[in-house]
């Protein structure tokens, strides 16, 4: 045991080292064996991993201040980050260009049995619903990564809860970890440290190994900053073991584990057992001008502004919007079947370019101070710039791009890497909700499904009931760049938001969906929204931002049961003159917004029937099916 608690022997670091290595004591444990104060089954799985690992040094997070000031210091004297004087304690890390995103074709969910994780494509259909890997398969990954890879490193011990530590609704992880970067991102991503542990106590916990895959000495090009190793990259989910062996990406999705490994893939697993929702939504709380408050959950695909509606500053008078979370939602029915609802995390992990006082003032404000900034651009006053802030930041004094060289206003190339973020506490957040961190969570109205649909698909519009409401959710699809190089903008599928985040069979999911309706004794309604729909000449036609409280005015009057609808063929929209217009600089076009063209939408049927077939086969539910045969019959009564 001894060795875990002290410096390892030194070896020689050889000639090649290019990266200055960390301090060899740069924290100070205050006891001789800091994994004392490990519960023994979090100290079994640490010395398992210093097996595996051999790091040089093994340090137990207690999440404090002074911690935190020391990891930043020593991630400063090695050039991984650098402060931001114009903010306070706000610091920038430039990672390497190949370690940008999460890498989706890297993801993968380890089950005996294909069909427990990724449902059966189509004869001749590649799967685009998670990736399968066999156990012995994973066996071999790790033999081929892990054995050695901490040398000269050291092992962060980062205790951590999804959810208020305590809460009934929360799951407590373990993160062990090579990177300091990691380290203090998760501390403001979740609730981490010694209070953890006592909480945790002798319970289970999910286990979580990270490594930026690449041991000290370093060699390759002077100048490496980020230790990553994209060729070796694996992100692997083992729902039966709850484990997540993260390798190789030191960037977000991929290495900041409680978030969409845990909080998502791992979360769907252990939420279905347990018979609740883990969903990529955002959870906001809504005060009308009576004073009367109810919560709504959201789920809209990336690149759709969730971080924006969750901190909306509605326009109409009266109106008060109050953030719970932007990203992640979990969700049980509580003993009187009302839909009860957390944010598991702590923080907001954020793009940053496109957010500006316009788009988002309140996001402005929550990242001014205590926010490490990733992969965005500085000006020469050692504040951030990018795209989006053009009108509110002076760039005269210079300027420097993500990957630290010159850059000028109109040189052609972005200043900030697109997937540059933010990661800010969300206490900060101007307008955080008073209940954000209730044990019992917040009662769930309205479930919202959303996409970026430029053509077709009306403002708003409400599901008949839960099963088609489920429906919605499959259906979803967005407009995204695509992937290949000249195609543009394309309508990508994504059920719920989730596709790239479930942890288990979709077609299952969706019945685990179908399942909620038994549990609830006041479900909440279900929307479909659709922000950006565009008139032939290709203006949008809904201004957006703080509007967008319009449609939530009248998602709240549905929910009180206000007979302000008309039935159409896709579900419930707003009556005439229901949707509230007063006080709009420009009446919007509402024929051309609410319009259903027969074509588009019988196209659209046709599609979505063939994308489940295609992917979901044999294992979509007969409801889900059934419904979309309804659907299909009533837009084939549209002109
Ligand atoms: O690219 C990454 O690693 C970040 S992904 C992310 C971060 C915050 C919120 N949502 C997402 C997402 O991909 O949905
Ligand atoms: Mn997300």
């Amino acid at each position: 045991m001894g060795v875990l608690t002290q410096n390892m022997p030194h070896r020689d670091d050889g000639p090649t080292r290019l990266v200055r290595p960390v301090p060899a004591a740069p924290i100070q444990q205050s006891s001789a064996d800091p994994l004392a104060v490990l519960p023994a089954k979090v100290r079994q799985f640490v010395e398992r991993a210093v097996t595996l690992c051999q790091p040089d040094r093994v340090h137990v997070c207690d999440g404090s201040e002074a911690e935190n000031a020391a990891l930043l210091r020593q991630m400063q004297a090695v050039g991984m980050i650098e402060p931001l004087p114009k903010y306070d304690n706000c610091w920038l890390a430039r990672t390497d260009p190949a370690d940008v995103a999460r890498v989706e074709s890297k993801t993968f969910i380890v089950t005996e049995q294909k069909r427990e994780a990724v449902p059966i494509p189509g004869k001749g259909v590649r799967g685009t619903l998670g990736n399968w890997m066999s156990p012995e398969d994973l066996e071999e990954a790790v033999a081929d990564r892990f054995p050695g890879c901490m040398r000269g490193r050291t092992l962060y011990v980062v205790p951590f809860s999804m959810g208020p530590v305590g809460s009934p609704l929360s799951k407590i992880g373990i993160e062990l970890t090579d990177s300091p970067y990691v380290v203090a991102s998760m501390r403001i991503m979740t609730r981490m440290g010694g209070k953890v542990l006592e909480t945790l106590g002798d319970g289970d916990f999910v286990k979580c190994l990270h490594s930026v895959g690449l041991p000290e000495p370093v060699t390759g090009p002077s100048g490496i900053r980020w230790p990553c190793n994209p060729a070796k990259t694996l992100i692997a989910h083992v729902p039966e073991r709850r484990e997540i062996l993260s390798f190789g990406s030191g960037y977000g999705g991929n290495s900041l584990l409680g978030k969409k490994c845990f909080a998502l893939r791992i979360g769907s697993t252990i939420a279905r057992r347990e018979g609740w929702l883990a969903e990529h939504m955002l959870i906001l709380g809504i005060t009308n001008p009576a004073g009367h408050k109810r919560y709504i959950a959201a789920a809209f695909p990336s690149a759709c502004g969730k971080t924006n509606l969750a901190m909306l500053q509605p326009s109409l008078p009266g109106y008060k919007v109050e953030c719970v979370g932007d990203d992640i939602a979990w969700m049980r029915f509580d003993k009187n079947g009302v839909l009860r609802a957390i944010n598991p995390e702590n923080g907001f992990f954020g793009v940053a370019p496109g957010t500006s006082s316009t788009t988002n003032p309140v996001a402005m404000a929550t990242v001014a101070s205590n926010t490490i900034f990733t992969n965005v651009a500085r000006t020469a006053d050692g504040g951030v710039y990018w795209e989006g802030l053009e009108k509110e930041v002076d760039t005269s004094a210079g300027v420097t791009d993500w990957q630290g060289r010159p850059w000028t206003p109109g040189s052609g190339a972005p200043s900030a890497h697109p997937n540059s973020r933010f990661c800010a506490p969300a206490g900060q957040c101007p307008i955080i909700d008073p209940q954000w961190e209730s044990a019992e969570g917040v009662p769930i109205s309205a479930i919202l499904f959303g996409g970026r649909r430029p053509e077709g698909v009306p403002l708003v519009y409400e599901a008949f009931n839960w099963e088609h409401g489920v429906l919605l959710g499959a259906a979803m699809r967005s407009e995204a760049t695509a992937a290949a190089e000249h195609k543009g903008k394309v309508i990508m599928h994504d059920p719920f938001a989730m596709r790239p985040f479930f942890g288990y069979n979709f077609g299952h999911y969706l019945s685990h969906w179908l399942s909620m309706e038994q549990r609830g004794q006041r479900l909440p309604k279900i929307f479909h929204i659709n922000w950006f729909r565009k008139s032939p000449s290709g203006q949008f036609l809904w201004p957006g931002f703080g509007e967008n409280v319009r449609v939530l005015d009248w998602v709240l009057r549905r929910v009180e049961g206000e007979p302000c609808a008309r039935r159409s063929a896709v579900g419930w929209l707003p009556a005439e003159g229901a949707l509230r217009l007063d006080g709009l600089p420009q009446r919007p076009d509402l024929e051309q917004l609410f319009s259903l063209p027969g074509d588009f939408w019988r196209r659209e049927v046709e599609e979505v029937g063939r994308y489940l077939a295609d992917q979901v086969g044999d294992d979509l539910p007969n409801q889900v099916a059934h419904q979309l045969d309804e659907l299909r019959q009533r837009v084939a009564e549209l002109e």
